[in-house]
């Protein structure tokens, strides 16, 4: 197979049978501003051992979630055509129920969903980004810039965008025109506007994350930086809401850039991989057909609820083990 074996993300143990793959594809051919994602895959899987593998966010421990870390996709670099022959290769032969992606860059995307489009597995899709990336070409129609438009040509289903803040005007006319749902940045992710932004990721079964959805005092080492990201908490509240209400088969994590193991975006990165991770087992164990037909009974107006019920788990423990501080 090609793959290289790497150092597991959060010290993984390799199984044949494992509901969770991750792979890194370190292709980063198309970054037009900064590059060098395809050493992101290293970096962010020895930042991960800098981490608990108890989530104080989400209160789960990545180590119950059933995943393997199968290494890094041996990527050609600099042809496109070979390396999504070479993914689809590899994703053959895994045939992954359910997958992270450490990138590379964000053209990496639809080469690994169009394999999960062939075979009926991914309808819905949502990418957390700074940019539209919604030019027909950018130099080549593969550009990372274009990464939206060639997803949006190949999904049966919807496809959303949150957190974008840097896009030339023509480009919100054509989200609408595609039938695209956005959410500038300004507008907030779901810890403002909850019941709006649900209905949009209750379904989804892929997840793009561009990394410089973030603020870039949060994540500096990013392709192409913007400011005025959102902030780590609320990409967070994105996964736990996509976990709880949807059906997330594949997530991809793209674009970041570190310098190092220790520096602050390999470690933001590696937070977002654990919350990811277990957010795919979330998704695994609600897989089963009378949890989808309760999901489709619930009234959308009834989800806060669902959501509320997750987080009280949060306080109840911490009221718990708080003990009250003498004055
Ligand atoms: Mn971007």
């Amino acid at each position: 197979m090609n793959v290289v074996p790497t150092f597991p993300l959060f010290r993984g143990k390799l199984m044949e049978d494992a509901n969770i793959i991750v792979l890194g594809i370190p292709y980063d051919s198309s970054q037009s501003y900064g590059s060098g994602s395809r050493f992101a895959v290293h970096y962010v899987r020895i930042a991960s051992d800098s981490l608990e593998e108890r989530s104080s966010f989400s209160h789960r421990d990545v180590r119950d979630v059933n995943y393997s870390d199968r290494g890094n996709v041996d990527v050609p670099f600099g042809d496109r055509e070979k390396a999504k022959s070479v993914v689809h290769e590899v994703l053959d032969e895994l045939k992954p129920e359910r997958l992270l992606v450490i990138g590379g860059d964000h053209s990496i995307t639809p080469m690994v969903l169009s394999r999960f489009v062939e075979k009926n597995l991914v309808e819905n899709y949502l990418q957390l980004d700074a940019h539209t990336d919604f030019y027909e070409t950018f130099g080549t129609p593969y550009s990372h810039a274009c990464t939206l438009r060639r997803v949006v040509e190949m999904i049966k289903g919807k496809a959303a965008i949150m957190g974008i803040r840097s896009y030339p005007p023509h480009h919100l006319d054509e989200l609408e025109e595609y039938g695209v749902i956005y959410h500038t940045a300004f507008e907030g992710l779901p810890t403002q506007r909850l019941s709006r932004h649900i209905s949009v990721i209750g379904k989804i079964n892929y997840l793009s994350i561009d990394v410089d959805v973030l603020d870039p005092s949060i994540a500096p080492e990013v392709g192409n930086p913007e400011p005025l990201g959102r902030s780590l908490y609320d990409l967070l509240r994105v996964l736990s809401l996509a976990s709880t209400y949807g059906d997330l088969r594949v997530i991809d994590v793209v674009e970041a850039i570190p310098s190092s193991a220790t520096s602050t975006t390999a470690i933001t990165v590696a937070y977002i991989l654990r919350e990811a991770l277990i957010a795919l087992g979330r998704a695994y164990e609600r897989r089963n057909i009378f949890d989808s037909v309760l999901r489709d009974m619930v009234p959308p107006v009834l989800y806060p609820l669902r959501e509320a019920a997750y987080f009280e788990t949060d306080s109840s423990r911490r009221n718990r083990s708080l003990p009250t501080r003498a004055r």
